[in-house]
Formats: C-alpha cells, sequence, structure tokens
C-alpha cells in the first residue's frame, strides 16, 4: 500500500485478546467460575447460548498462537490474566498452576521476540466476590489490590507493560446497569458503588504493581467521542451528560484527582448519596500513570431525551436524559458501528487540550473492526473492509500525533476471532479466524495476510 501513514522508530504494534475470549479450558487447572461463565450458562443471556468453555482453546494452543504472532511481525502482545485461574475464589493464596500457565506464555513469547503486556482485569471475576456484593462493594477493591500483588511478584520480572483494567465503564455499567454484561445487573446507585470501587481498584492494584517494581504500568480506558445531534444548548448539554457517563467519570479522577463537575446534571438523585467515597480516594486513583489506554472503536451520537424511568428509585445509572441516534451515511461494521476514523483524531486532540501536561502517553490498547468476512474461492479471507478500517484509523491516529499528542504504540483488537461476550462468537474481529463455531464455513480459512502487511509496513524512522 502506498499511502500508509509512518510512525516513528519504537512505536509499539501489537495484537490483544482477552482471558475468557480465547482461553477455554474453563475446568481445568484449578479454575473455577467467574461472573461471565455464570451470566454464559444462564440461558437467554448470550446470543446463540455460547459459552466461553472452549473459546479459542488458546489454554492448549497458545505456542501455535505466539507463533502467529511471530509471523504477524507484531512487537508486542497484550493478553489478561483470568484471575479465577490464578485466585479462584478472589482471596487467599495463588493457584500454583494458574500462574504456571501465564509463566510459559510469557516465556513463550519473549522466546519468539514479542514483548508481553498483560492486562489484570478484563472483566472475568471470580464468581464468589459476586456472590460477596461483587464491585458494588469496596472489599472487591482490596481482593483485586491483594491479586494484582500476587500477579506482579510472579511475572514483573518479565512483563514490562501492565494495565490495571480494561474498559471498567463495560464492568460498572454495561454490568451493573445496562445488564447485557455480566453480572447482569440493572441498578441505580449499585452501577455508580461499582464504578467508583473499580476506581479504589485501580488505585490499589498501581501500588501493588509499584512495590513490585514493573515497570510501566496504566489503565485502558474506552473513550467515546460524543456528538451531539443537534448543535443546540440542550443538544449540547446531553453530549455532555453522555460524556460523563463514558469518560469524565473515570478521566476526571484519574488524569485530574477530581469528580467530574458534570455528576450532578448527569445523575441527579442517584448521585446524592456519597458515602462510598472516603478521604483519600481520590489521592489513590490519581496516582501517576506510566501511559494511559485507550480503546477506540467509533463514535456516537447523542439527542436530549427525558429520563426512560421517571422515577429515581427504579431508574439505572446509564438512564441519563439522552438518547444515542444512528450516525448519518457512513459505512457500518457487522457490530453496526459508524466508520469515521477522523472521529478517533478528534477524540485524543481533545483529551490533549483538556488535560494538556496531565496527559501521559497514550497506547491505543484496542482498535479494530469485526467485519462479515467471506471466505473467498482460494480458501482466503481477504478482508477488504478491515484493511479499509485499519488504514483509515492509523492514518487518523497519524494525524493525532502530528497536532501533539503523544501516543507510543498501538494493539489492534484482535489477534483471533473470538468470544465477542454477549453477541457470542457471531461477530469476528479477529486477524485469524481461529474462534469460529464448529461447523461455519469460515471454520480452516485462512486469512491472507494483508492486514499483517499493514501493521508492519506503518514502521518507519521518522
Ligand atoms: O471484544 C471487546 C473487548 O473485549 C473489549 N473492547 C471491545 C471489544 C470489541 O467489542
Amino acid at each position: 500500500m502506498s499511502d500508509l501513514p509512518v510512525f516513528p522508530s519504537g512505536f509499539v504494534f501489537g495484537a490483544a485478546t482477552a482471558s475468557y475470549q480465547i482461553e477455554g479450558a474453563a475446568h481445568e487447572g484449578g479454575r473455577v467460575p467467574s461472573i461471565w461463565d455464570t451470566y454464559c450458562h444462564t440461558p437467554g443471556r448470550v446470543d446463540g447460548d455460547d459459552t466461553g468453555d472452549m473459546a479459542c482453546d488458546h489454554y492448549h494452543r497458545y505456542p501455535e498462537d505466539v507463533a502467529l504472532l511471530r509471523d504477524l511481525g507484531v512487537d508486542s502482545y497484550r493478553f489478561s490474566i483470568a484471575w479465577p485461574r490464578v485466585q479462584p475464589t478472589g482471596s487467599g493464596p495463588a493457584n500454583a498452576k494458574g500462574l504456571d500457565f501465564y509463566s510459559r506464555l510469557v516465556d513463550e513469547l519473549l522466546e519468539a521476540g514479542i514483548e508481553p503486556a498483560a492486562t489484570l482485569y478484563h472483566w472475568d471475576l471470580p464468581q464468589a466476590l459476586e456472590d460477596q456484593g461483587g464491585w458494588r462493594v469496596r472489599e472487591t477493591a482490596e481482593r483485586f489490590g491483594e491479586y494484582a500483588q500476587i500477579v506482579a511478584e510472579h511475572l514483573a520480572d518479565r512483563v514490562p507493560r501492565w494495565i490495571t483494567l480494561n474498559e471498567p465503564w463495560c464492568s460498572a455499567f454495561l454490568g451493573y446497569s445496562v445488564g447485557r454484561h455480566a453480572p447482569g445487573a440493572q441498578e441505580g446507585t449499585g452501577a455508580l458503588d461499582a464504578a467508583h470501587h473499580l476506581l479504589v481498584g485501580h488505585g490499589l492494584a498501581m501500588k501493588a504493581m509499584r512495590a513490585a517494581g514493573v515497570r510501566e504500568a496504566g489503565i485502558t480506558l474506552n473513550l467515546d467521542r460524543n456528538v451531539p445531534a443537534h448543535d443546540t444548548p440542550a443538544g449540547r448539554a446531553a453530549a455532555v451528560r453522555a460524556d460523563t457517563q463514558h469518560n469524565l467519570v473515570w478521566t476526571e479522577p484519574i488524569l485530574a484527582g477530581r469528580y467530574p463537575a458534570t455528576e450532578q446534571d448527569t445523575w441527579g438523585e442517584l448521585i446524592t448519596r456519597q458515602d462510598f467515597r472516603r478521604e483519600g480516594d481520590l489521592d489513590l486513583i490519581a496516582q501517576p500513570l506510566d501511559f494511559l489506554g485507550i480503546n477506540y472503536y467509533r463514535p456516537i451520537v447523542v439527542a436530549d431525551a427525558p429520563y426512560r424511568e421517571p422515577d429515581p428509585a427504579h431508574r439505572v445509572a446509564t438512564d441519563n436524559r439522552y438518547q444515542e441516534v444512528p450516525y448519518p451515511d457512513v459505512r457500518r461494521t457487522a457490530m453496526n458501528w459508524p466508520v469515521v476514523p477522523e472521529s478517533f483524531t478528534d477524540l485524543l486532540t481533545a483529551l490533549k487540550d483538556t488535560y494538556g501536561e496531565a496527559l501521559p502517553p497514550i497506547q491505543i490498547t484496542e482498535n479494530g473492526s469485526a467485519e462479515h468476512d467471506v471466505v473467498d474461492q482460494d480458501g482466503g479471507v481477504h478482508d477488504p473492509d478491515r484493511v479499509a478500517y485499519l488504514h483509515s484509523h492509523l492514518t487518523a491516529l497519524r494525524a493525532a500525533m502530528d497536532a501533539g499528542v503523544d501516543v507510543r504504540g498501538y494493539y489492534v483488537w484482535s489477534l483471533l476471532d473470538n468470544f465477542e461476550w454477549a453477541l457470542g462468537y457471531a461477530k469476528r474481529f479477529g486477524l485469524d479466524p481461529r474462534g469460529v463455531k464448529a461447523g461455519s464455513a469460515h471454520q480452516g480459512a485462512v486469512r491472507v495476510p494483508a492486514v499483517c502487511a499493514l501493521v508492519v509496513e506503518c514502521v518507519g524512522d521518522g
């Protein structure tokens, strides 16, 4: 490809996955159920009643997957550690077999010349902790700090880059308000408690990782670009409420050491009770980061709307007087997400404008697209839509860097087609079609490596 953007030498290109989405081996090596096992095994929760029981069988096939990464030519691999494998009930001593699995994976990566980047929490909370209140209760944050200590002490010498939480928005709001992610709750204050305890857990994990001597530590947020549908005072205020719920609830405490000034307008009566916040929490949450991880996929257009539930006693935390409206006239991915690469540039430059020097270097820890891939007559998946998506988003990323945003790396989501949460296996984000359902036309297909070429060709020495 001739018009590929060129990135500075030292810029990290990688691919990402998450434990429950690829590992399988749900009952092996001492692993016990997480909230996602429970959720998937509750009929009707996940499309097709799919589960992560087997997923891509990465637990057994990780050497093949590391070989794929090596052939792809990436510098780094971002994976997540399953808490219920390492500390099955979420407290007490470590499970040696669980730690050993990740130790073997890390060694295999290092031998292949690939830098490991580990996420401590990509949503698989031990079910035993959910039974005691889950993220609604502060004890879960404390347990998370202890788990972080166990893992970091074991792997800090070989894993240079660490991420505390992946997309806490999904854990708090999809999990405890929308109910479309495990544990499937639909609550008001419970979800706000969860958001705060995730932040506290992040702070405790940062402390534990620093004590264990990790080289680089940060958090990954799925920041959204919330665009007002109408350029009116009401339309702009609705976009600010969406921004508060999606972004500011995390970026304000983490980057600026304060709670969002707009939280009262966003949550009204639900945020009046603040006993979940303790003195000293903001200092814990706002510890310096070595990088901010950002997962970015699409913009969201929002319009002003009344509460869906007028009675605050029955209102969920994501009912904030706005509604999403369709993005006009653009291509959509198989997730029905609009493809608007320039909004990626806008998100990053706006973040820089807002936080200035307080914004740490950025790692794009996920970006990619699910597409309606077709297996061609030659048995290959030629991926034109995914190639176009990645190409345009890498160009948009480079534009943000040219505008002064300090971005150090980019990880494609995802290495493998895998378990896409409540949507099961129907949505394919992978550079490799491993995680497809048995019997699907995609089984055994070979992905033509245009995407791979795209990733490695972008590195120049500018
Ligand atoms: O598959 C997910 C991933 O687990 C978290 N970020 C978004 C991806 C695509 O939906």
